[in-house]
């Protein structure tokens, strides 16, 4: 089935000039791009975004992080998007991801990742319209 997930190229990966390279293998992966946008997240932003994780020990961290510089954001479109774009990115600690992946190749650490992805299509819904208006998706 076509469906849609998030994904994001973090202020890491931006930083260090991977934007091009990861664009390149979203499209060589078969996505099509039907969103896309530059933004520099307010730490607000970041930790709504990231609410699930507000517990968790990594959560200021984090959105530090996430607010730190400018991000992409991209709607993307695949049969089986949310699980394809996943294996495509890798383990979250890109010290465990395998080789050829983009945390792999692009991430720094278990934070400074390189990427994101939704995690299920229910996740991928609530991204997205974290992001975008209904009438813009
Ligand atoms: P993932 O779905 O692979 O992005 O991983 P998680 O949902 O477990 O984590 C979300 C984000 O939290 C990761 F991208 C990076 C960050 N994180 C940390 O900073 N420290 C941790 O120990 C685990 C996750």
């Amino acid at each position: 089935m076509v469906e849609k997930t998030l994904a994001i190229i973090k202020p890491d990966a931006i930083k260090k000039k991977h934007v091009g390279k990861i664009m390149q293998r979203i499209e060589d992966e078969g996505f099509k791009i039907s969103g896309l946008r530059m933004l520099h997240l307010t730490k607000e932003e970041a930790k709504g975004f990231y609410i699930i994780h507000k517990e968790k020990n990594f959560y200021e961290s984090l959105t530090d992080f996430m607010s730190s510089g400018e991000i992409v954001i991209m709607v993307l479109e695949r049969e089986e998007a949310v699980s394809h774009w996943r294996r495509v990115m890798g383990a979250t600690d890109p010290a465990l991801a395998a080789p050829g992946t983009l945390r792999q190749m692009f991430g720094f650490s278990i934070e400074r990742n390189a990427v994101h992805g939704s995690d299920s299509p229910t996740t991928a819904e609530w991204e997205i319209n974290y992001f975008y208006k209904e009438e813009e998706q």
